[in-house]
Order: C-alpha cells, then structure tokens, then sequence
C-alpha cells in the first residue's frame, strides 16, 4: 500500500511490477484475464479520451448533460441534512482529467462562495491537467491533488477538517468491478466518510425503453475501430513493459452483452492457434502463453445497472440512495447517497 504525493520513479517501480504480477496470473488462468486497469498507459489513455467523443459512446456526454441540467440541485441536495458542520469539500475518486467535473464545481462555488477539490488518480499526469483545467476555467476553487490507487489500495483520503465531503465515482467507472468488488471499493469509500457526507455515484443503465442492445453495444463496438484500438493497445503495452511478443494482427476485439451478468464483456479473440513468449521478469521466469483458434483473453467487464440495483449496492456498503436523475432516454443514471 502507497500514497506517493508525487514520487514518480516510485510508483513506476510498482506499476511494472504490478503489470508483471498481473499478467502472469492472468495470462496463466482459464478462461484467460486482463485487469481493466491495463488499459490505461499513455497511448490507451488517449484513446479513452477519444472514445468518450465518439458518436456511438453516448456515456460520457449523457452524463454531463445530467450534470448541466441538475448541478444546482444536486450540490443543493448535498448540503441538506445532518452531518460534518461547513463547506462541502469535493473528493472524486479515479479523476483523470476532470472534464466533467467543472460543471459540479461552478455550482458549488455559485453556493458556497469557494469549494476545496480534490481530485485523486494514479495518473499523476491526469491529475496536473485536471489542475490545470479546473484552475484556469473555474475562479473559487482549491485544487489539492492525491495520487493515489484507490482500485489495489486502502484509500487514506486526506480530508480536510470541519467540512462535509461529497465523494464524487462518476463516469461509470464502479461498472468494471464485479458486484463483490463493487462493494469492496464503496465500503472503503465509506470507511473513509463520517455520517451525512455524500456520495454522487454515476452509473450506466441496462438496456430499457428507449435504449435499445444494439445502441449499448456499439458504444463498446464503434464504426471507427477505436475501441478496438484501446483493447488491442493492452498487448502493445505488453510487448513494450514486458517484452513480450503479441502480434496485433493475430488478436480481434469482441464486445458483447451478458444478459445474465447485465455487463458489457470485451475480450481479445485469437484468430490462430499461436504460442506468445514472456519473458522472466519479477514476478518470474520466462513462460508461453498458447492460444487455440478463437480462444480469448477477457479484458474487461462493464456492468449495467437498474436504478433498485444501484440502490443495493449503496445499501451494501451503507450508504442510502437519496436522490438520483437520469437523462430523457433513461441511458444513465447519477445518484446522490448518504454515509450512514
Ligand atoms: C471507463 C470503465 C467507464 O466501461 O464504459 C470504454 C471503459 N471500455 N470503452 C466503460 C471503456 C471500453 C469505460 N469506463
């Protein structure tokens, strides 16, 4: 466990040896895994940013535009009831680059006069350009920075004394967790809160009424091939962290939907039998990696949620769902949740 306040040669030493941990478990299981989180080098982080541009990726802009429709309402909703006494204070968990972000801190400091946010990511580069953004566009806001991993470690959140948090999980980023880690992840939220602070979690919906399976998959199946692109870079980031030996052309990026799961599931399919050296590294000797003809490599899960199981899950972890607001379509879902 580590909270590095800006030790980078530090946390290159974890994250490759986390990389070369990862791998080999999950490269040696059956079915075959990848951790999500590997996606997210430099080049795959790029490409994330592009995916949330692209016309069928309707997640990203559907939940901004519920924030620019309900920001006064939401950070209103925050400030009612019982709890810690003062300014909320604005903590959001997995931050990247804060785009959306903005739009919830301009109406806290329409309310509050200013607000003290603190975005926390692994990405210490992330975290300067949320900075950057936040401070250049935004007057009334304090930026205190924490690089931290609140997916592989405990989340110590550096909280400010005699204020309220509102503890921001947008984007949908709780949906790559499977239900049990779900929970893990909001209980070490909540460990982390006093009664009456708040949580604002995004969640993406299961397919409904005017959102159809097909409209679902293509935002993880877009025309352009982006998505692809972002699925296969993970064995690119192999080759390159690990030495390993993948041949892009030989993978295709898979994207269904798991109706029992309600998760979308992406996975890399081999199209040859074909063996892939890996080199020894620290967690290990040399090994191969065999694949038979259409076998895949699962690399990642992301969950679709109905407003009761959103509820479920706050309720597991002892928050109460107050309050939640969804887009007309009804494709995705912010809900405001009480520390009880
Ligand atoms: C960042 C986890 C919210 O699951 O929609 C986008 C990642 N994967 N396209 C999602 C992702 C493929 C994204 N989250």
């Amino acid at each position: 466990m580590s909270t590095f306040a800006f030790a980078p040669e530090a946390i290159s030493t974890s994250t490759s040896e986390a990389v070369a941990r990862e791998v080999r478990a999950g490269l040696t299981a059956t079915p075959k895994t990848l951790s999500p989180w590997l996606f997210y080098d430099e080049a795959g982080s790029h490409l994330f940013e592009q995916i949330t541009e692209l016309p069928e990726y309707y997640l990203t802009r559907t939940e901004r535009s519920i924030f620019a429709a309900h920001a006064d309402e939401i950070l209103e909703e925050a400030a009612r009831g019982q709890g810690p006494a003062g300014k909320l204070t604005l903590i959001e968990l997995g931050a990247g680059t804060a785009t959306k972000t903005g739009i919830l801190l301009a109406a806290a400091v329409r309310q509050q006069g200013s607000v003290v946010y603190q975005p926390v990511d692994v990405s210490e580069t992330a975290l300067a350009e949320a900075s950057d953004n936040i401070l250049n566009n935004i007057p009334g806001v304090t930026v205190r920075c924490q690089v931290t991993d609140y997916t592989r470690e405990a989340l110590p959140l550096n909280r400010l004394p005699n204020t309220r948090t509102l503890a921001l999980y947008i984007g949908s980023s709780i949906g790559n967790f499977t239900p049990r880690a779900a929970r893990g992840v909001l209980r070490n939220l909540r460990a982390q809160l006093l009664p009456g602070d708040t949580l604002l979690l995004g969640t993406d919906l299961v397919p409904g009424k005017h959102k159809t399976e097909a409209a679902l998959l293509a935002a993880y199946d877009d025309s352009a091939g982006t998505t692809a692109a972002f699925n296969l870079n993970v064995l690119t980031r192999l080759n390159r962290d690990l030495g390993a030996r993948f041949e892009t052309d030989k993978f295709r990026h898979k994207a269904l939907w798991n109706p029992e799961a309600s998760r979308i599931e992406m996975h890399l399919e081999s199209l040859p039998a074909q063996r892939v050296r890996i080199p020894a590294n620290s967690s290990g000797s040399a090994f191969a990696v065999s694949f038979n003809p259409s076998e895949t490599i699962h690399t990642e899960n992301s969950y679709k949620f109905t407003p009761g199981a959103v509820e479920v899950l706050l309720a597991s972890a002892n928050f109460r769902a107050t309050r939640s607001w969804r887009d007309p379509q009804e494709l995705f879902a912010v809900t405001l949740a009480t520390a009880l």
